[in-house]
């Protein structure tokens, strides 16, 4: 008989989807649905345990939030006779203790940062140890204190934990250590973005189990372990009600809205072959190529403001969450910004500054310290405390500084007698969805 054990990544309780198309009920894209949908395919195919491995909660604050739907998971799970056993992340190294004392279902392991070993008493025999944090930070590596194991079959190690970043306040481990510690599988917490795990590297990130943001793109979901005659197998379940996509189109001389329709039909395709079946997908598309008239795409991508895109697929909603103008005719920002020379390089930051991301907000912190000295005197002359420049005029500034930049670059570098002349030829349609 096979034994089977889902685990589930970062779920963050509380947070709530920062857009949804219309029609569609934010809580039911959430956190809250995405635990419900695991308790499901729990019960669904009879699974030994749930794992979970930290940042169950977003927040102390949020434990009034979480509190129900984690008591009625673990209550349908426990009396389908399903083990829930967890750990603490650093999101909810105070929440998730008080509810598991209101849970007494709910097996906490590791507590007080004290490595805490389990049997599941299952046919294959498996164990589970796992570590708590004992606080918000922790800035060593919980697996110096890993006791040896004690019994026979497989273990499983649960943690929360920051690997491969020696300076990080969030238990540091490396990823050397893992693959030398005693377990045959690492099931970690903590980062978004879910790892590669299989038999050959059995260790690594489960992943948030909804995207909480619109970067955290692709498969989410919990995963399915296996074990079989002492052999595991892992499966990454794509169970997330919510998902978020990055697509690049060109817009092929058309205009906006065939270019999105195109976009949405890329996600359609790409998720019917993945077999997911989310209840919305937020789409961010990047547009590059010439509009036949620019002057209507332009007011298009105002417009849109106003009307968002959405488009229904096979049972789910395609809405578009935000355009990445890439189009500058002239310039063909977007084909550049793939290439490492110099006009490259600055297309990469327009396109970044577009998307406003984690690299926008480090054009933007590098752009206030380059020119903060300035803006000082400036404030000074005037008599003014500070200018209160925001993110969106700097952005809009940084801009223009950019496109102008750019095209100087550009004229450089095409002008270049033969050979170097040779890079700035641009494939026409090399745009359709391979960025990643
Ligand atoms: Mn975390």
């Amino acid at each position: 008989m096979t034994t089977r054990i889902l685990c589930v990544g970062d779920l963050h309780l509380g947070k709530r989807p920062g857009r949804s198309p219309a029609g569609i009920d934010p809580a039911e894209l959430g956190p809250a649905a995405a635990w419900k949908r695991c308790v499901e395919i729990a019960l669904a195919q009879k699974v030994d345990a749930v794992l979970m491995a930290g940042d169950v909660v977003e927040r102390i604050e949020d434990r009034f939030a979480a509190f129900e739907s984690l008591r009625a998971g673990v209550q349908r799970l426990t009396e389908a006779g399903i083990r829930v056993l967890g750990v603490t992340g650093n999101h909810d190294v105070e929440a998730l203790p008080r509810l598991a004392q209101l849970l007494p279902d709910y097996g906490l392991l590791g507590r007080g940062g004290l490595w805490e070993e389990v049997s599941l008493g299952t046919a294959d025999p498996v164990s589970v140890v796992g570590w708590s944090f004992p606080a918000r930070h922790h800035s060593d590596s919980p697996l110096a204190d890993l006791p040896p194991r004690t019994g026979r079959g497989l273990r499983l190690g649960l943690l929360h934990c920051d690997v491969d970043q020696p300076h990080s306040a969030y238990a540091p481990v490396t990823s050397a250590e893992l693959a030398s510690a005693d377990a045959d599988a690492w099931l970690l917490g903590h980062i978004h973005t879910p790892g590669a795990l299989d038999e050959r590297t059995p260790r690594g990130y489960l992943g948030s189990v909804v995207g909480l943001d619109p970067t955290e793109t692709g498969r989410h979901g919990p995963w399915m372990i296996s074990v079989e005659r002492g052999a595991l197998q892992f499966e990454h379940l794509p169970l997330a009600p919510l998902r978020w996509e990055r697509v690049v189109v060109d817009v092929e001389g058309g205009d906006l809205l065939g270019a999105l329709d195109r976009a949405a039909s890329q996600v359609e395709r790409m998720l019917a072959k993945e077999g997911a079946n989310p209840l919305a997908v937020g789409v961010r598309v990047v547009v590059g190529g010439s509009p036949a008239d620019p002057d209507e795409f332009e007011r298009d991508l105002r417009r849109l403001r106003e009307e968002p895109f959405e488009r229904n697929g096979d049972g789910f909603v395609v809405f578009v969450d935000k355009v990445i103008d890439a189009t500058q005719p002239e310039l063909d920002v977007l084909n550049r910004s793939r290439r490492g020379d110099h006009p490259g390089l600055v297309a990469k930051r327009l396109v970044a500054l577009e998307e406003g991301g984690d690299e926008a907000r480090d054009v933007l912190r590098t752009a206030r310290k380059a020119i903060g000295d300035d803006i000082a005197r400036l404030a000074q002359r005037l008599g003014r405390e500070n200018l209160g420049i925001d993110d969106e005029t700097l952005t809009r500034a940084l801009e223009r500084a950019g496109v102008e930049v750019m095209a100087k670059l550009v004229s450089q570098v095409d002008e270049r007698p033969k050979g170097a002349g040779a890079t700035a030829t641009v494939e026409a349609t090399a745009a359709e969805g391979d960025d990643r």
